[in-house]
Formats: C-alpha cells, sequence, structure tokens
C-alpha cells in the first residue's frame, strides 16, 4: 500500500526546507518508500475533513490503508519501525536512536522554533528587545550542549539512524539564521544529512512542489 502525506499547497518559504514534511520525506526515502502526497491549503487544513486527520489542522499528516497519522516524530517513528534502514536491529542500540528522536523534537526543537518564532513575528513588540537575549541563550545553551555530545563523531549514535534524521531535520530549520556557524561540528553535522541521497531526493521533492514539476503531488 502506497502512503499518501500531505504537504502544503503554498509555503512561506517555497519549499526549501522549513515545513515538517521534507523529514516525512527524508524518512521515506531513507527506506526507500515509494509515497504520494496530498497537497493542501491553509484554508482546507482548518476544514472538518482534514481535521479529522489531524486535530491541530497542520501538516503533515500520513495514511497507509486504515491508519492515519499525524506528528512528524510519530510518522517517521513508525516508518522507521516498519521499514528496514532507520533503526539499528540490537535492541539496545534501537532504544537509544528512537531516545534521539524525542531528544531532537522535545529538548532541541522548542527553544530553536521559539527563537526562530519571535525574530520572525515579534520583532515590533516593544519587548522583544529584551526577550531576545533570552531565547538566544536558550538556543545557544542547548547547541552547546549537543555540539559537546556530538564531539567529532559522525553520526549521533554509531551507524546513522532516525535519530540523526530527526536531529538534522530540526537542526537544518534553524540554518537560515546562521546560528548553526557557531557550531561547526553541528554545522559539518547537517552538511552531512544534505549530502545523503535521501535527502536530496526529499528535499527536491517539496521543493518542486513550488517550481511546478511536483511529480508525485496531486
Ligand atoms: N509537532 C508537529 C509535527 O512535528 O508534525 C508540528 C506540525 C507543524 O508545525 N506544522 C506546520 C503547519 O501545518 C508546518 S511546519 N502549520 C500551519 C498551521 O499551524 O496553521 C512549520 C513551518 C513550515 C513552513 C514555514 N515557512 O515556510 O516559513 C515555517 C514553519
Amino acid at each position: 500500500m502506497t502512503p499518501t502525506i500531505t504537504a502544503f499547497e503554498s509555503s512561506p518559504d517555497r519549499g526549501r526546507g522549513l515545513a515538517r514534511d521534507l523529514r516525512v520525506r527524508w524518512a521515506l526515502e531513507e527506506v526507500g518508500l515509494a509515497y504520494q502526497v496530498r497537497l493542501i491549503s491553509f484554508s482546507a487544513m482548518k476544514e472538518p475533513a482534514h481535521r479529522a486527520q489531524h486535530p491541530f489542522g497542520q501538516i503533515p499528516t500520513y495514511e497507509e490503508g486504515g491508519l492515519v497519522l499525524f506528528e512528524s516524530g510519530a510518522i517517521v517513528l513508525h516508518i522507521a519501525e516498519h521499514h528496514a534502514g532507520l533503526l539499528p536491529d540490537e535492541p539496545l542500540a534501537r532504544a537509544r536512536a528512537i531516545t534521539w528522536m524525542f531528544a531532537a523534537l522535545n529538548t532541541v526543537e522548542p527553544p530553536l522554533v521559539e527563537r526562530g518564532m519571535a525574530m520572525l513575528l515579534e520583532r515590533d513588540q516593544p519587548w522583544y528587545a529584551q526577550r531576545q537575549p533570552l531565547l538566544d541563550e536558550r538556543a545557544h545553551k542547548m547547541l552547546g550542549q549537543l555540539s559537546t555530545r556530538l564531539g567529532t563523531a559522525e553520526w549521533l549514535d554509531g551507524q546513522f539512524s532516525a535519530g540523526d534524521l530527526m536531529m538534522i531535520g530540526v537542526l537544518f530549520r534553524s540554518k537560515p539564521s546562521g546560528i548553526l556557524d557557531e557550531y561547526p561540528n553541528l554545522a559539518a553535522y547537517v552538511a552531512r544529512g544534505e549530502a545523503r541521497p535521501a535527502f536530496k531526493r526529499a528535499f527536491d521533492a517539496q521543493l518542486a512542489v513550488f517550481t511546478g514539476s511536483g511529480a508525485n503531488a496531486w
């Protein structure tokens, strides 16, 4: 059964990797699973038909037979658990890879998103100048700790896994702000992820939605 994911019909970044369907596309590409994409408008996302799939009226979603999932982390975990290539077979290594997925989503992503959203949406607020140093500090603290842990390793825990996919997916979204350049090993880590053929295919497929060659979109 070919899964169908949802993605933005129109996106402020014009398909340059900020929308979270990228990490789902990447996981599908890593395991070699063909997929279809249902593009959805901002207004349709808030309609009951989409909310039945995604209670918060967002993308991405994932449909496969009778299964409907939302949350990019849950979707990537589902893909990784049902197809070889993203989780180690050895139980302890597998548990650690899943731990890194949660760390990416629950610990690293929030301060980065908070900082990014403030830069994007709150710049005109009178309290922005006071708040921004705090948000910067939280983001730097998190990235500093991650950078220390990664050190000179290629991936977070041995072989590339869904943990790296999720962590790189999270870090990639902060790249345009320039903050990663302050952590050369993290910038190199993200670049290693971007260099993977599966990432390139996923990125190109998302971009193609906006350049008019969205091959698998309907
Ligand atoms: N926790 C959920 C997950 O991981 O799946 C979060 C899902 C989510 O934030 N979806 C966003 C969405 O549907 C798209 S990714 N937003 C619409 C809404 O809430 O109404 C966030 C995103 C995408 C693209 C840009 N951009 O282009 O600037 C910025 C943020």
